[in-house]
């Protein structure tokens, strides 16, 4: 079996093949977290020039997504430790307007992998609705995506949000997603801006020993 299949079944869309291409390549020992970085992220790299050149549209780009969804289901308890004691607790989501889960959810589960306790909310999620789980779960860290240019200025309502109900200080905020930059992560007043997932996991490293 050769990663580059996982690669063609992920673009194709085969959602059928995606699990048993991928078991295929942890069968040969191929460690999860390059499954995930050598195929699975440049395959969505792929789909994505396909929907920018306009060769693929939103269903052609729906089943990729459901393909790779279905890879990383498979690969998320390997991923996944279960820490005792955790490095600390996040709460995290794309924000409100926003679909696109894929990238986050990578992020959730190299975090859980790393020893953090996660808090995932899903997609779509309110600025009411990070900051009542804030509260809740006692989190050190809250993470936001967006994809979408006109989504993301959901992170800064969510981050006025804290501040009005007084928890901007308990928490520290790290944004990402393709749609963020450093420099709007500055301008929106968040703790950090991580690039990619292995980013985001140093930087939370480095937020909870601060
Ligand atoms: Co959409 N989409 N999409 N889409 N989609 C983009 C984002 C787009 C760039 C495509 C394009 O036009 N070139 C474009 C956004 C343009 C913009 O705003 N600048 C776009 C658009 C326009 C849309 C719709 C509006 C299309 C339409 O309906 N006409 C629509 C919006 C729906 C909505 O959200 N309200 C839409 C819908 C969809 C699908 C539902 C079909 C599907 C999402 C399925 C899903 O997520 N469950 C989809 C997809 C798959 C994409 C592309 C092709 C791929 C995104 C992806 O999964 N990448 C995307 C094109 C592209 O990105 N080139 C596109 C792989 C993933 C691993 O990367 O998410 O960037 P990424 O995550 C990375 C880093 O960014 C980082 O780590 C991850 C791993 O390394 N990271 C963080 C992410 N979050 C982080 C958080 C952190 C730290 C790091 O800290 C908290």
């Amino acid at each position: 079996m050769q990663g580059d299949e996982l690669i063609d079944v992920i673009v194709a869309g085969r959602i059928d093949e995606a699990g048993p291409c991928a078991q295929a390549l942890l069968d040969e020992g191929i460690a999860a977290k390059v499954i995930m970085e050598k195929y699975l992220i440049p395959a969505m790299e792929i789909v994505g020039e396909k929907f920018e050149s306009q060769e693929y549209f939103v269903p052609e780009v729906l089943v990729s997504a459901h393909s790779m969804g279905a890879v990383l289901e498979l690969l998320e308890p390997i991923l996944i430790l279960n820490e005792e004691k955790p490095l600390g607790k996040v709460v995290i989501g794309t924000v409100k307007g926003d679909v696109h889960d894929i990238g986050k959810n990578i992020v959730a589960m190299l975090l859980q992998g790393a020893g953090f306790r996660v808090i995932n909310l899903g997609a779509d999620v309110a600025p009411e609705t990070f900051s009542e789980a804030i509260k809740e779960h006692g989190a050190d860290i809250l993470g936001m995506s967006s994809l979408l240019t006109t989504a993301m200025s959901n992170m800064l309502s969510t981050i006025d949000i804290l501040e009005e109900e007084g928890i901007r200080d308990k928490v520290k905020v790290m944004v990402g997603g393709a749609a963020i930059t450093p420099q709007f992560a500055e301008k929106i007043g968040a703790d950090s801006y991580g690039d990619d997932a292995n980013e985001a996991v140093r930087i939370a490293k480095e937020l909870v020993s601060e």
